[in-house]
């Protein structure tokens, strides 16, 4: 093996040439720069309605929003949580913190009161925007230690508030000129969304304005951009704005570049195949089951889709054979894929195809690293870095990294190095043509079609069932999501508890991508002398006919 200290580590970068990056702005003053281009062009289309916010609109939607926020009294460096489907208020009330200097949360609105409120409470947000229908899961269930509605933060509806909820319009209507003056620093947080990263529990990603402006530009700007948007593109925001792939490389990226963004609350094929026809949706950002639907479903061949120049997938992995099917519905796209993960703010590679001038790329690769920014593949063992075409963990070093976990210097000091590099825990390799493939993962998150799944989260629940003294959680391949958490557990002595029980007991505490779909019962949980859980020989036991 080689030895780390005197082998050079072996340093990956983007085919294009490093760019100078504007990251000393505030992000909103960037994503906004070159607003006076394209003013009058749309910049959000509702889907369900066909409502269309200008450039402009946008923009000045946004300067009211902070207004009304700061009538309120958020000012910088507090937090509001938005806990919205994807709609325009979204983009204003992120943008409108922005111009606070304070942070947005963004929340899945799905989530159990138990899930929001843990976020709630780790963020300390003091400000929620959210639809009347979710107001329920805001109250105060009895539970001492949670914050309370009204005392601890106030709840603001895009629709007709509830009781003890103000309307959107409080701070949409406010006096754009009685914004404060606030003082920006590139390396304060604008967004907070939430991660298990390689291990543990959810926790507060912080990425700074810094971050998000270099990841943008990393994608979007100059005379080649890895990602060439131009202002007549229309881009499908399907995809949740409260995860940070939609969030980043789809509302930031358009932004900046002067697309249009085409808004959806949620993800139905008919509806979808319509307003692609309808409004020309040239970019498709899509997550591998949007995919296999345009693939395979039998509808899509009674719509016209001729108008999508780009399909981006990304957050898990995706098939060749699904590429190939998808191509031959839509043979006048390019198809190909992002890397990214919320800590790296997000992206660390996207397909060259996308580029302005593209190169020639492969399917099943993940695209190159981004510009601006270094990859290395490491031995998991010695952290040795090695070379082309061979497997390990990758690490991404750039200005576009989190800046580390919301108060977790531990959490954050064993992702990035002291070299400044996050270890991703995704092994993978880059090939001779500089393409990134990933293949596995080292970490012990599970991914449902592209939703964070955290073992240790349900680990918790699992233990805290009287019956239940030991479990672990891990993922088992799965052909329509990828992959579905199932349960190994170890019962209390003496008691009864049946597959269905315990399936029962943590569906009605998570959202519904984290359900169990099998529970396997076990006289002992594999572990390691230090007591870590032993997930690679559960994994290995899942793909043998009887796992027990
Ligand atoms: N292939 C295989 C992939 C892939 C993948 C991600 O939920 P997070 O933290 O974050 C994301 C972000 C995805 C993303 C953001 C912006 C963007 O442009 C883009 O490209 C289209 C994608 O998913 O989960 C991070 C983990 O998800 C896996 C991988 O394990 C990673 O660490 N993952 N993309 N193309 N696996």
């Amino acid at each position: 093996p080689l030895d780390k200290t005197t082998t050079p580590p072996c340093v990956f970068k983007s085919k294009l040439p490093d760019i100078p990056i504007s990251n000393h702005l505030p992000l909103h003053t960037y994503c906004f720069e070159h607003l006076s281009q394209f003013s009058d062009r749309p910049c959000l289309i509702i889907g369900s309605t066909g409502k269309t916010y200008s450039f402009a609109e946008t923009h000045l939607n946004s300067l009211k929003v902070a207004a009304g926020l700061s009538n309120l009294g958020i000012k910088k460096g507090d937090c509001i949580m938005i806990l919205l489907q994807n709609c325009a208020e979204f983009a204003f009330s992120f943008f409108g913190a922005s111009m606070l200097g304070a942070v947005s949360t963004t929340a899945n609105p799905f989530y159990t009161s138990a899930e929001v409120f843990k976020q709630i409470t780790a963020s300390r947000a003091k400000l929620i925007i959210t639809q009347s229908q979710y107001v329920d899961k805001l109250r105060d269930h009895g539970d001492q230690n949670y914050p309370k509605l009204g005392d601890d933060f106030v709840v603001i509806t895009v629709d007709d508030p509830p009781e003890n909820c103000l309307h959107f319009s409080v701070i949409s209507e406010a006096n754009e000129n009685e914004i404060p003056k606030v003082e920006i620093d590139p390396d304060d947080p604008v967004a907070l969304p939430f991660s298990s990263g390689t291990t543990g529990l959810p926790k507060g990603v912080v990425l700074t304005h810094k971050s998000l402006i270099t990841s943008v530009a990393q994608q979007v700007d100059g005379d080649n951009p890895n990602l060439y948007l131009k202002p007549e593109d229309v881009v499908l925001c399907v995809l949740p704005l409260f995860h940070i792939f939609s969030l980043n490389s789809v509302l930031l990226c358009s932004l900046r570049a002067g697309s249009a963004v085409l808004l959806m609350q949620k993800f139905e094929i008919g509806t979808l195949l319509e307003l692609i026809q309808r409004h020309k949706v040239s970019i498709a950002a899509m997550v591998p089951p949007l995919v296999l639907a345009l693939a395979k479903n039998p509808m899509v061949e009674k719509f016209d889709l001729s108008s999508i120049r780009v399909v981006l997938s990304g957050a898990a992995p995706l098939g060749k054979e699904l590429v190939e099917a998808l191509q031959s519905r839509i043979p006048q796209a390019i198809l190909g894929q992002g890397y990214g993960m919320t800590e790296a703010g997000p992206v660390l590679s996207m397909c060259l195809g996308f580029a302005k001038q593209p190169f020639p790329t492969k399917s099943g690769s993940c695209g190159t690293v981004v510009r601006n920014a270094e990859i290395k593949v490491i031995d998991p063992e010695t952290g040795c870095s090695l070379g082309y075409n061979q497997p390990g963990e990758i690490c991404i070093r750039g200005f576009q990294i989190m800046k580390g976990y919301l108060n977790d210097a531990q959490a954050t000091a064993t992702t990035i190095d002291v070299e400044g590099w996050l270890h991703t825990g995704d092994i993978g390799y880059v090939d001779d043509d500089d393409e990134i493939y990933i293949i596995d993962r080292v970490k012990e998150l599970i991914k449902f079609k592209g939703f964070q799944v955290p073992p240790a989260e349900l680990e918790a629940l699992l233990v805290s069932h009287q019956s239940i003294a030991d479990a672990a959680v891990v993922p088992q391949k799965d052909e329509v999501a990828g992959e579905v958490p199932v349960a190994f557990v170890v019962r209390s002595n003496g008691y009864e508890l049946t597959e269905e029980a315990v399936k029962e007991f943590i569906a009605k505490q998570v959202v519904f991508y984290k359900r169990l779909h099998k529970v396997f019962f076990v006289h002992a949980i594999p572990k390691s002398p230090t007591g870590k859980i032993l997930r690679k020989d559960l994994r290995a036991k899942l793909a043998t006919a009887s796992p027990m």
